[in-house]
């Protein structure tokens, strides 16, 4: 997923009755997750962004679309001139010319046995919930969409000139 679509995503998660527009409310309950949320909430968050088609699940449709827009710039950034085409990064890509999108389709069921605990052939949110809580590191698996603690921290300190945010924040609704 290029950086467009995510940001696209990000900003339909935060837009809870989805009218294209952001609410004070919404704006200020989707930056509070962002910022400050817990492990719940961040979660929950990453997994609506990921929710490409917003049924409630992450399917293997889901989890490639992700994967092949996300990976393939990343990839090929990493690689050096004289190993395109070949060596064991492109054997993760996929190299096959018929197929290009093998490697992002093995991937996307790599991810999917990894996050699907009760083997349905989807993930829920409770799916995604408990793999998380095992490893931290599942959270952003399929896309970067929480700021760094320290870009967090940068952005709370210049809203608040002493730790606390200048307008009283609604708990986030879920
Ligand atoms: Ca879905
Ligand atoms: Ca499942």
């Amino acid at each position: 997923m290029n950086d467009d679509s995510l940001m696209d995503r990000m900003f339909r998660t935060f837009d809870h009755d989805s009218d294209g527009y952001l609410t004070c409310n919404e704006w200020l309950t989707g930056l509070w997750i962002f910022l400050k949320g817990n492990v719940t909430e961040q979660t929950t968050y990453c997994f609506q962004v990921y929710d490409i088609d917003g049924d409630g699940y992450l399917s293997k449709s889901d989890l490639f679309q992700l994967l092949k827009s996300s990976l393939r710039p990343a990839i090929a950034k990493a690689m050096p001139f004289g190993q395109r085409g070949g060596g064991p990064t492109a054997a993760v890509m996929g190299n096959n010319e018929d197929d290009p999108d093998e490697g992002p389709r093995d991937l996307s069921e790599m991810a999917l046995s990894l996050l699907d605990r009760d083997l349905d052939g989807r993930v829920s949110l409770e799916d995604f919930l408990q793999s998380v809580q095992n490893d931290y590191l599942l959270m952003e698996i399929l896309g970067s969409c929480l700021p760094s603690g320290a870009r967090a921290a940068a952005v709370l300190a210049a809203l608040s000139g002493n730790g606390t945010l200048p307008i009283s924040v609604p708990p986030p609704t879920a």
